[in-house]
């Protein structure tokens, strides 16, 4: 779909040409830019008060050398970034990813999906993202800290618990925002919610491990049962076995599902009998391997490598939850053919337009990345509050609140689509619906 509004157009063209060399931060923009069309020919003054050109340019970008010493006595280099996009609703809030593929352009294009996904998930936090190229990947425990303390010993001046309040993301877990927190609470001398996803010893809250992957698993409860269908007896495939893909699985299969494909950037497994998350758990979290030694575990399963083709595993509700454009058009294909049902996304912006294209003229489900994933960010926000109490909730009564608010993102998505003309899009339903409150609370703050 090409953009018709003349408003949107014109900022979508002066952005594109500013930015040509940040491909994912303009895919993003565009996907939010298409779905807010009948929003801005409802309501003329965004465009006299500059919102939708405000929307799309950071508040703040900081970029930072990171210099530390590996195992060997010897300096390494690395950049750090941290993006802090939008404000208007609360302190920025988002995760920090480490991965040799950052850039300024993934980052600005997941702290432009964070600040209206944060909005849907009704607490008040803006959106922000952090990262740098660091590769965790076959490090020492020690190597990492390092790096984490000289990451902080920069991004400390910039943070605080009512100014901008990171969290993990991919290769950032429970290690990193511990060496991280220690860091800064050294530095600062405060003991503060500045970071979320901590350990449950020093201020982390129940379930915020859990909770991207169930909240991704309750939003497609939601999104079959308005269907009159249930994850009961599925075949689920889900790609990547980090956090979110492994709470993912536990919370599919206690639905009734059966995860029977899995994969790492190497390759993919299958087994028939379904994957125990509790084997992943013990690969990743555990040894850091590769998710190939799973046949270590039960031979009977079956290892692929190359990890594009677990979309061509037969099933009904496929999860993508390792990165952003992992399922092209070719996979979206692969899945329609074999009958897949619904698709919901728990990594950010894991489907090309081209395959979300696919899936929307197939008619059948799918649940986009804001909305769905947003559970992670949402038990942050709890994890927040809970602090500021200086009181811990129990498991049960974060994962209530969890079940809660991602029914109440799949009814406002689902309701903002029908009111705007779309009915059933949950992509434009959710892009409008986090927009409007953000939208709002900028005009009400004068322009900044
Ligand atoms: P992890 O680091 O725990 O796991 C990432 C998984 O994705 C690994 O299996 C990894 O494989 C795979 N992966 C990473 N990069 C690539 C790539 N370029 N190609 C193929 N596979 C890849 O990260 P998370 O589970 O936390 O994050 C996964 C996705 O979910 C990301 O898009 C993230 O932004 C999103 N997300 C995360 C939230 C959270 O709370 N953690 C919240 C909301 C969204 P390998 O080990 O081989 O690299
Ligand atoms: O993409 C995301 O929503 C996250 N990585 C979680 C961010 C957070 O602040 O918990």
């Amino acid at each position: 779909m090409a953009l018709k509004n003349a408003y949107l157009k014109g900022v979508y063209e002066q952005l594109s040409a500013k930015s040509a060399h940040e491909p994912e931060f303009l895919q993003a923009v565009l996907e939010v830019l298409e779905s807010l069309e009948p929003v801005v020919e409802r309501r003329p003054e965004l465009e006299k008060l500059g919102i939708i050109e405000r929307l799309v340019e950071p508040e703040r970008i900081i970029q930072f050398r990171v210099p530390w010493v590996d195992d060997s006595g010897k300096v390494q280099v690395n950049r750090g970034y941290r993006i802090e996009f939008n404000s208007a609703i609360g302190p920025y809030k988002g995760g920090l990813r480490l991965h040799p593929s950052v850039n300024l352009s993934i980052l600005k294009f997941l702290g432009f999906e964070q600040v209206l996904k944060n909005s849907l998930t009704t607490l008040p936090m803006g959106g922000g993202k952090g990262g740098s190229d660091f590769d965790p990947k076959g490090k020492s425990d020690a190597e990492v800290m390092r790096f984490c303390q000289s990451f902080m010993t920069e991004l400390c001046r910039h943070i605080g618990q009512f100014t901008d309040v990171p969290a993990g993301d991919i290769g950032v877990g429970g290690r990193e925002i511990g060496y991280l927190f220690g860091q800064y609470k050294r530095i600062r001398n405060e003991f503060t919610g500045v970071l979320t996803g901590k350990g449950l010893t020093y201020g982390g809250s129940l379930t915020r491990t859990e909770a991207t992957g169930y909240g991704v698993c309750y939003f497609t409860k939601e999104m079959l049962a308005a269907k009159g269908e249930s994850f009961q007896d599925k075949r689920v495939v889900i790609s990547g076995s980090g956090n979110v893909a492994i709470y993912a699985n536990q919370k599919a299969t206690q639905l009734g599902g059966k995860v029977v494909a899995m994969s790492d950037s190497n390759g993919y497994i299958v087994d028939e009998a379904g994957i125990d998350f509790k084997v992943i758990k013990e690969i990743k979290e555990v040894k850091r391997d590769r998710i190939k030694t799973y046949l270590n575990y039960v031979p009977s399963a079956k290892y692929v490598e190359g990890c594009k083709g677990i979309w061509s595993v037969k099933c009904d509700v496929a999860l993508p939850c390792a990165t952003q454009n992992e399922l092209d058009e070719e996979g979206a294909k692969a899945l329609v053919a074999n009958g897949c049902i619904a698709v919901a996304e728990g990594a950010n912006m894991p489907s090309t337009p081209e395959a979300v294209a696919v899936f929307q003229a197939a008619g059948i489900l799918f649940a986009p990345a804001k909305a769905a994933n947003a559970g992670g960010v949402a038990v942050s926000g709890l994890e927040m509050s809970q602090n500021s109490l200086r009181l811990s909730w129990s498991f049960e009564e974060v994962d209530e609140r969890l079940h809660n608010i991602m029914v109440n993102i799949y009814n406002a998505a689902a309701s903002a689509a029908k009111e705007y003309g779309m009915e059933g899009n949950l992509v434009a339903g959710a892009n409008i619906a986090g927009f409007l409150k953000v939208a709002d609370a900028m005009i009400a703050q004068g322009i900044v």
